[in-house]
């Protein structure tokens, strides 16, 4: 089985070199596996299904087109894009994950996650996600008028970016007893996740046996993924153009 892992496209009609460079990889490399992974932050903001755009019409024929060659298409949160739900996933044809999610990788159990949740340190974001994630906070929010998800949408984007840029580096970086204990909570010895932006492969020694943390990397500067087969793992980065 050859598998496919990709995150935090930020997908936006601002940025058509990212969308270009996704279809490409769509024609490519993901032709080549026999599944592909979408772990988050796939859209730069999701404010719903009911948002027709361009922009989502093309990735959506796009992901149809892959399913219908055989490619099993499967899509995780990220934080920018919780509200992607069931309709865009039909027409996409691709299935929805929850986060966290295990999957078999060559005999082995391996932990998907779109990664935010492990940033613990940062308490004004894991606040923040407490908040909007709840059941009640996602029905209200999918019941706001487009324009009022729009004017909250701009609002957490302005205020997010501006807390960033003030944040210590290792404040948004994971937590590495999180990530161990999630690990060992799940009993997997190989966690593959992305939010960061800081692409790596992080060896690991949990409970004295080795340990992998893959962390793929955001499409800005090149695009990211990981391509797994029965050989193994390799995090690969390639030009936009
Ligand atoms: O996204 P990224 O990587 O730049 O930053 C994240 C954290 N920020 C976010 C916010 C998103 O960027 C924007 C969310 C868009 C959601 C769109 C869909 C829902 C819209 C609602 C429709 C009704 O996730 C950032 C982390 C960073 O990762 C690293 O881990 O630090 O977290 C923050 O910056 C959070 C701030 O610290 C706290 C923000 C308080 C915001 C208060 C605004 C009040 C307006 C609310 C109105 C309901």
């Amino acid at each position: 089985m050859r598998y496919l892992f990709i995150s935090d496209l930020h997908l936006q009609p601002e940025r058509p070199d990212i969308t270009r460079a996704f279809l490409h990889c769509l024609d490519t490399r993901a032709r080549e596996a026999d599944e592909l992974y979408i772990l988050g932050d796939f859209f730069e903001v999701w404010l719903g299904d009911d948002e027709q755009s361009p922009l989502a019409n093309e990735v959506i024929n796009a992901l149809a087109k892959l399913s219908g060659t055989g490619t099993r298409i499967y899509v995780m949160h990220g934080n920018r894009d919780f509200l992607l739900g069931r309709r865009f996933c039909r027409a996409a044809g691709c299935t929805l994950l929850p986060d966290p999610h295990i999957v078999q990788i060559n005999g082995e159990q391996v932990l998907l996650m779109h990664g935010d949740s492990l940033c613990t340190d940062d308490l004004a974001y894991m606040k923040m996600r407490r908040l909007l994630r709840n059941p009640v906070s996602l029905f209200v929010l999918r019941n706001l008028s487009l324009a009022q998800r729009r004017k909250i949408g701009r609002k957490l984007r302005n205020e997010s970016r501006e807390q960033t840029r003030q944040k210590p580096s290792d404040i948004t970086d994971v937590n590495l007893g999180q990530v161990a204990e999630t690990m060992r909570r799940h009993g997997v010895r190989t966690l593959i996740h992305g939010h960061t932006h800081r692409p790596a492969i992080h060896q690991l020694v949990i409970d004295g046996k080795p340990a992998q943390r893959i962390v793929l990397g955001d499409w800005d500067t090149a695009g990211w993924c990981l391509k797994v087969d029965e050989n193994g793992y390799r995090l690969e980065s390639f030009p936009l153009t």
